[in-house]
């Protein structure tokens, strides 16, 4: 949309929600800068985003099929032939090809909070629009690199400490980019800039950490490179290496599956629910331990006030110490202000008493993983509450069915499962139970947000969805143990597929106790043909639980893991005891056997109804597991595998597990998925 204000043009580009660069706005831009040339008198141009952001990138939907013309890079080209300097003008958001864009215009004006960047090897591709070009030759090659590779958004008072931005505007953007315009500009087209010289080992030894800390990613690599490269060629050059490299791997099997997760993340984010969610102001967390002190954490940085809650002053005053570390933690990180650590400790108070929770909007328990326990606590604390106020467990896999029916209004009840470390990690599972109202659940997921949380909904299951696969992943890999594998192999062949950690160092990361419990409770109700592994329960037994105790799966002489000589004689035992003999399994089997547990896992919670798709379940895989999010998820990677080789995972799992796997309906779960762009 072109309109004039004097003798300043002003281009809105207007595609709600977030101004996504869709070939309807490349060709609106196109259309408008090609009517400047014909207006007379016109001495600047702005380009500004209607609503509520400058503009978000490209239009990712338009990845996965041929670009159609204007393409970004034509219309970046006519902004820098304009006769006139074009200003950018930003709030919200200019990120990947918002920011090219922006990089194309001569000077860029933006409000202090916008947030700036180039998210694309995020998404498994490179900028394609000038990014890995323009950028050096604007903040120097460091910074660029730094931006590139690590796909991170940085707010816009810290893009104007690196040169990226010209002047911020701590008032209407327009307004503000309208007085710009009257100080006398002159074209600035960046193509004229040289890049800042630079120290060549220093660039190539962060270029080295960035790839690394992206895991060596392909994307990672190649925007690296044409970064470094564009000191090498004159832009145009640089621009069109870039353009190609671009066209070739977006449409690589690894660019699809962060598009896909993309789209998953925000379809799993949305309430499941037509229903009001409650307003909620006063947080009450019962139990601060580890697990509730970052929960409690979480809140106060999100602006709730909170009543935290122990048992005695002892167990108080150490919880509260803990929510008082965190807020340190961020304050020596530069993650929150001096300011707003201040506004949460007015927000926190510490009471020895569950009456304290009476004028909470919502009460969370984060006690102990007791049913029994958890239950009584429940039962107190809706006596103490208003009847209309929620009440959520953290419970991680308990029943809470069996937990509803200590609560007077049940239908207020309902499961936020926070994974460890709660401040940290952005997963958050919403559990209904068969009580639950549709207001309870909308509540959580508006919680969430505000949290900013990446919520993914779940019925009542043992595990609900994450801990449930979980499990079946660590039942096999213990499976793997008994027929003749050592925990470093399993370790480091999962890591060859991609885990953030292999399943015998998370053992030892997050304790060996906590599925020791879930094992005991569900002892009763197991199925005695069922094959059970013991060396974990030998292990716990023995007092090893893991990193906590200084030894678990792997002994930890001087911090750092090492196989230990008494696993392996336990592990050698229980295979005499089985009458194992025990033989070499390569990398190949252990990844196919991890994999198939988990994916048949998946489609039978998608049976079940616990998950209401696939790609929630891949959401839970991705942020809450360490699942690699360049396979998409398992549901994903399963779709898009060959067919003979999931059943040959799924079956040497289910054999290897000694009951016949209720396959479910993989067929239909896995071909929804996989005519998903
Ligand atoms: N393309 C298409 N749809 C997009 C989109 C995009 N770039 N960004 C958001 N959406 C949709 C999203 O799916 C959702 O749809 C709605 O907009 C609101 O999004 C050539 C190659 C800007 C910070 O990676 O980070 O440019 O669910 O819930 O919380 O070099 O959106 O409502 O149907 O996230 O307010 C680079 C991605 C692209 C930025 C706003 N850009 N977007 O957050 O809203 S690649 C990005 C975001 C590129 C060039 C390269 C966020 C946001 P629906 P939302 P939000």
């Amino acid at each position: 949309m072109l309109g004039f204000r004097g003798d300043v043009a002003v281009i809105t580009i207007d595609n709600p929600p977030v101004n996504a660069g869709s070939a309807k706005v490349r060709a609106g831009l196109l259309e408008a800068l090609g009517a400047l040339g014909d207006r007379n008198g016109i001495k600047v141009a702005i380009i500004i985003g209607a609503g509520k952001t400058f503009m978000a990138g490209s239009d990712i939907r338009e990845f996965g099929a041929p670009l159609s013309d204007p393409q970004l890079p034509a219309v970046i080209a006519a902004i820098e032939a304009c006769p006139v300097p074009v200003i950018a003008a930003i709030h919200g958001a200019a990120l990947g090809g918002g920011f090219e864009l922006a990089l194309g215009c001569d000077y860029r004006i933006a409000q202090p909070g916008a947030r700036i960047g180039l998210p694309e090897v995020g998404l498994g591709l490179v900028p394609g629009a000038g990014g890995t070009q323009r950028l050096p030759r604007l903040v120097g090659m460091e910074a660029a690199l730094e931006l590139v590779v690590s796909a991170k958004r940085i707010d816009a008072q810290r893009g104007y400490d690196l040169g990226a931005i010209d002047a911020l505007s701590d008032g209407d953007i327009l307004d503000d980019a309208l007085a710009f315009a009257d100080t006398g500009l002159a074209k600035r087209p960046l193509h004229a800039m040289a890049i800042a010289p630079f120290e060549h080992a220093a660039v190539k030894s962060l270029s080295a950490k960035l790839i690394a800390k992206a895991k060596g990613r392909p994307a990672a690599e190649k925007a690296a490179h044409l970064t470094l490269q564009s000191l090498e060629h004159d832009l145009r050059d640089g621009l069109e290496i870039e353009r190609a490299v671009f066209q070739d791997i977006r449409i690589t099997p690894e660019a699809f599956a962060y598009r896909y997760q993309f789209f998953a993340e925000r379809q799993a984010s949305k309430n499941p629910f037509d229903a009001q969610a409650k307003t909620i102001a006063a947080v009450a967390v019962v139990g601060l331990g580890t697990m509730g002190a970052g929960i409690a954490y979480c809140f106060l940085r999100a602006g709730y006030k909170v009543i935290g809650i122990e048992g005695d002053q002892d167990l108080l005053d150490t919880g509260l110490g803990r929510i008082d570390a965190l807020i340190e933690k961020d304050i020596a990180a530069s993650r929150i202000t001096p300011e707003a650590a201040q506004s949460m400790r007015e927000n926190l108070l510490g009471n020895a008493s569950i009456e304290a929770a009476k004028d909470a909007d919502l009460a969370l328990e984060a006690i102990f993983e007791d049913l029994a326990v958890k239950r009584d606590l429940l039962g107190r604390l809706s006596a103490v509450l208003s009847p209309d106020a929620l009440i959520a467990t953290n419970t991680s896999y308990l029943d809470i069915d069996a937990m509803a029916e200590a609560v007077s209004h049940p239908e207020r009840f309902f499961g936020l499962h926070f994974f460890s470390p709660a401040h940290i990690m952005s997963l958050l599972e919403i559990v209904s139970s068969t009580s639950s109202s549709a207001g309870a659940i909308a509540s959580g997921f508006a919680i969430a947000r505000k949290l900013g949380k990446q919520p993914v909904f779940a019925r009542n299951s043992y595990g609900f969805i994450g801990n449930r696969i979980y499990a079946a992943y660590r039942r096999q890999a213990e499976f793997l143990l008994e027929d003749g594998a050592e925990p470093p192999e399993i370790d480091a062949a999962m890591i060859g597929f991609g885990m953030a950690l292999g399943p015998f160092a998370v053992s030892d990361l997050s304790g060996l106790d906590i599925a020791w419990r879930m094992r005991q409770a569900q002892a009763a109700s197991r199925d005695p043909k069922a094959r059970y592994v013991r060396i974990a329960d030998q292990l716990c037994e023995a007092g090893r639980l893991g990193r906590k105790t200084g030894a678990g799966f792997y002994d930890y002489p001087n911090g750092k893991p090492v196989a230990s000589p008494i696993v392996t004689e336990i592990i050698d035992a229980e295979r005499r005891a089985r009458a194992i003999t025990p033989r070499t399994i390569g990398s190949h089997e252990i990844q196919a056997r991890c994999f198939g547990a988990m994916v048949n896992e998946a489609v039978l919670l998608l049976e079940e109804g616990v998950a209401l798709r696939g790609s929630d379940i891949d959401v839970v895989l991705v942020h809450g597991y360490g699942f690699p999010r360049w396979l998409g998820g398992p549901m994903w990677h399963a779709a898009h595998m060959e067919p003979a080789a999931l059943d040959s995972a799924i079956d040497l799992a289910a054999q290897a597990e000694g009951v016949t796997f209720r396959r479910g309906d993989a067929a239909t779960a896995l071909a929804t998925l996989k005519n998903q762009n």
